[in-house]
């Protein structure tokens, strides 16, 4: 296994400012960079924004501003968004960056030199929002069988890129590769779609001027832009730097990991691998596509109106009460329902009813009937008790569903853990066993808080990559930190019995307060 791990998000159109589905992918490349880098890999994180192609000059044209000033202006609402919520991107590219460009000209000469970029042209039907052609047969009603606007006619002259070519070589990838795109129902989608007529695609526009141009070309009538899907896939690559022979580029570009929502799944699965393999180069290692989050089951969108502000939702639940519900509320490949409702039950059912509460709890205890001064924990952790039958299980699962990114399963796993200490409290009583003059009573009583303690330990070092500021804050109650100055991996950390000799546990106050569900 490699030491490195490279992990992307989509590059956002700067149409409008993030909403909750950005905010939603966004944060899952987040978790999975922090957790990779707890296990100790070597992690490149990139996000960033797409800001070429019909739809941005269009929007620039309704709002009065040059294409340029409207990515300046909306480029500013994502960093901010992203400050807000912690996410620790390592670089954040933009598609109008000189860097960006001159890679997508090389790349785009380099095929027109192979061949694989030829000019003819085209007449079709053509999506603006999605930037897509589609056939007459896929536009039922004259509609986009994407996101079902309707779609126009359109004649250009075109340069083609031949990508039928490199539909065999493709399908057997991912054949031989059966993690190459997950979850299986979305690979299962894509080979149906390799299996049908796959033509090759124009990879070039006359109708618009805001893009990359295509390399002068004494046999073109007409000027032409770098299609914006060819232009923002490459941004994966161009962030690293290849045509300065980066080091960046040849430690992480074969182990990149793209992270996007299952309505760009083609263009990750089909186009870029296709490019990729015409220019020769390794093909990422895999494409994690998730599901939509929904409103009235509608997916949640700017066009459709339905748009929710991340920034004015985290002022309400919390920047961890948001992290910790998108990931615990919905299975990451699936489509999800967002209620404001479900979201309020679960950030107080789970975190300041479970978490809170259980991490309140031992803190208390353990001052009160141990003592303020710092206490030595090993003994008495290799006594066998069910937390450490219970800590032995779930972890592993919790470990085990990350490596898919079972988000919510992970998470379920290590709330086991957590009703677990709530149950075995209820269960010894340790106030019922502090008043006993029995001194086997007295070992029981700290054996019991112990074992608390060593799970809520065990638990809140787990949950730092999904919601770091509250899990840390726990941490510091406990009297861990010093697990977290532990240099990487941090596997070993979270096994039982594995954390600090001594600690000091102060009491904690609330770490999450209740939210009062607002009145519909
Ligand atoms: O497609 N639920 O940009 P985009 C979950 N620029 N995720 C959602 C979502 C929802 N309701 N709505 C959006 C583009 N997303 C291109 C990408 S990449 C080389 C170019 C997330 O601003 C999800 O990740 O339309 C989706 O794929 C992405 O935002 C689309 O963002």
């Amino acid at each position: 296994m490699s030491s490195r791990y490279y992990i992307t998000t989509p590059i956002y159109y700067v149409t409008d400012a993030p909403h909750i589905g950005h905010l939603y992918t966004t944060v899952a490349a987040d978790i999975m960079s922090h957790y990779q880098k707890m296990m100790g890999k070597e992690v490149w994180f990139l996000t960033g924004t797409d800001e070429h192609g019909q739809k941005i000059q269009k929007k620039a044209k309704e709002t009065g501003e040059t294409p340029q000033q409207l990515a300046d202006r909306v480029v500013q609402r994502y960093l901010e968004a992203w400050k807000v919520y912690g996410i620790e991107y390592n670089d954040f590219i933009r598609t109008t960056e000189e860097r960006h460009k001159k890679v997508v000209q090389a790349y785009i000469k380099k095929l027109m030199n192979s061949g694989d970029i030829y000019l003819s042209s085209y007449e079709g039907l053509y999506c603006i929002p999605c930037e897509a052609y589609c056939t007459e047969t896929q536009a039922t009603d004259g509609k986009c069988p994407d996101c079902q606007r309707p779609v126009e006619n359109l004649r250009e002259e075109s340069y083609f890129f031949k990508m039928s070519k490199y539909v065999e070589p493709l399908i057997k990838h991912i054949e031989q590769n059966p993690s190459f795109i997950i979850p299986e129902s979305r690979k299962n989608e894509v080979l149906g779609f390799l299996k049908g007529e796959v033509r090759d695609i124009s990879i070039s526009r006359t109708t618009i001027d805001w893009g990359i141009p295509m390399p002068a070309d004494p046999k073109a009538t007409k000027s032409h832009c770098v299609y914006v899907w060819f232009d923002a896939l490459t941004n994966y690559i161009s962030a690293l730097g290849p045509m300065d022979n980066d080091e960046k580029f040849r430690k992480f570009w074969p182990e990149a990991i793209h992270v996007v929502g299952k309505d760009i799944l083609r263009f990750h699965a089909v186009y870029w691998p296709t490019f990729l393999m015409a220019l020769g180069l390794p093909l990422p290692k895999q494409i994690v596509a998730h599901g939509w989050l929904t409103d009235s089951n509608r997916k949640i969108s700017k066009s459709l109106g339905n748009a929710i502000d991340p920034i004015a939702l985290s002022k309400e639940v919390g920047i961890d009460g948001m992290r910790f519900f998108l990931f615990r509320e919905f299975v990451f490949g699936l489509d999800g329902e967002y209620t404001k409702e479900i979201m309020y039950q679960r950030i107080n059912a789970d975190l300041a009813n479970d978490f809170g509460n259980c991490i309140n709890r031992v803190t208390n205890m353990i001052p009160k009937y141990m003592g303020n001064d710092a206490i030595e924990v090993t003994k008495l952790l290799s006594e066998s008790s069910e937390l450490k039958t219970l800590a032995s299980e779930v972890v592993p699962q919790a470990h085990k569903e990350m490596e898919h990114f079972g988000y919510q399963k992970s998470l379920e796993s290590i709330w086991k853990l957590i009703s677990g200490v709530n149950k075995y409290v209820e269960n010894n009583a340790p106030w019922t066993l502090a008043k006993s003059t029995d001194p086997k009573d007295k070992q029981k009583l700290e054996e019991v808080l112990l074992h608390c303690h060593e799970s809520l330990r065990i638990a809140s070092l787990f949950l730092v990559p999904f919601i770091p500021t509250s899990a840390k804050r726990a941490i510091a109650y406990l009297g861990t930190e010093s697990d977290l100055k532990v240099a990487a991996p941090l596997a070993t950390q979270l096994l039982w019995g594995k954390g600090p000799t001594s600690v000091k546990v102060t009491k904690s106050a609330p770490l999450f307060p209740r939210l009062e569900i607002p009145k519909a």
